[in-house]
């Protein structure tokens, strides 16, 4: 495999383990090179801890590219999680647009029906419009459902999951990885829609859930597909090592997944 150069977009939160704390680890330990542009600085995650601090590090980020193109810097891939503003989305875009690197925008928003603390519908309407340009994007059942409207279900059968991934393909041209996609108590899976072709990967559901493990997916997603994985074998790698992170944690570690018991396993499935 080439060496291969990643830029990731998303928040610093110091503590909590999710955006740049693992999207760094992750996909480094897949043996790519992982470049980052952090869209905010926060002292904690924003699920379940209060009074946690933000800076808006938005207006850097023209700076910041500036002078990575008087560099001839370029990418393979830019990968996109938490982002702090709509001006900050307009700037992404622009990266995107500049770059012949694969877009993967993972269009970070909220889980279980609720959008995370600080997002609103106009915030929703920009990503929806980044992800009309992204190669793939990787949403989950609540962002596909502000982005398109369709009213969330915690309960749903494969006719609700059609109509979800019917609306998205409105906009998103791309291939779309829906996550979580889950029809029974037992299992759960994701839904890859990649060039009119649909397949599920479906694994064991675990009882708990944590914190943070849709960027544990994106990242293992992104690292697997830059090792020349196929995008349906690197969907599948990422829920395999998003289950081993989620198995591997501890149920007093309330924030978010102890994945780095289990990162040299997730290099161990890239060999
Ligand atoms: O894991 C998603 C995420 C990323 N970054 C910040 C968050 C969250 C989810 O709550 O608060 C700052």
């Amino acid at each position: 495999m080439s060496y291969k150069r990643v830029l990731t977009i998303q928040d610093i939160s110091c503590v909590g383990q999710c955006s740049l704390t693992v999207a760094l680890p992750i996909i480094s330990v897949c043996g790519v090179e992982t470049c980052i542009l952090p869209s905010a600085v926060l002292s904690t995650h924003t699920g379940g801890f209060s009074g946690f601090t933000f800076r808006d590090l938005t207006d850097d980020i023209p700076k910041i590219t500036e002078h990575w193109k008087k560099e001839n810097i370029s990418f393979d891939a830019v990968y996109t999680g938490y982002l702090g503003s709509i001006k900050q989305i307009d700037y992404v875009a622009d990266i995107i647009d500049d770059s012949d690197a694969i877009s993967i925008v993972d269009p970070v928003m909220g889980d279980k029906g609720t959008l995370y603390t600080g997002f609103d519908t106009d915030f929703v309407s920009a990503m929806k419009k980044l992800c009309e340009k992204a190669d793939i994007i990787i949403p989950n059942i609540t962002e596909a459902c502000f982005m398109t409207g369709v009213a969330y279900k915690e309960e749903y059968d494969s006719t609700y999951i059609d109509t979800l991934l019917s609306e998205l393909r409105k906009f998103c041209n791309g291939t779309i990885i829906l996550t979580g996609v889950s029809y029974n108590d037992l299992s759960t899976g994701v839904v890859v829609y990649e060039k009119n072709k649909l397949s599920y990967y479906e694994h064991k559901k675990l009882a708990g859930s944590c914190h943070g493990t849709g960027d544990i997916y994106a990242s293992a997603f992104t690292g697997a597909l830059l090792n020349e994985q196929s995008i349906t074998t690197a969907a599948k790698t990422a829920a395999d090592f998003t289950l081993m992170c989620i198995e591997n944690t501890d149920s007093s570690h309330w924030y978010g997944a102890q994945f780095e018991k289990v990162l040299p396993a997730l290099a161990k499935m890239l060999k």
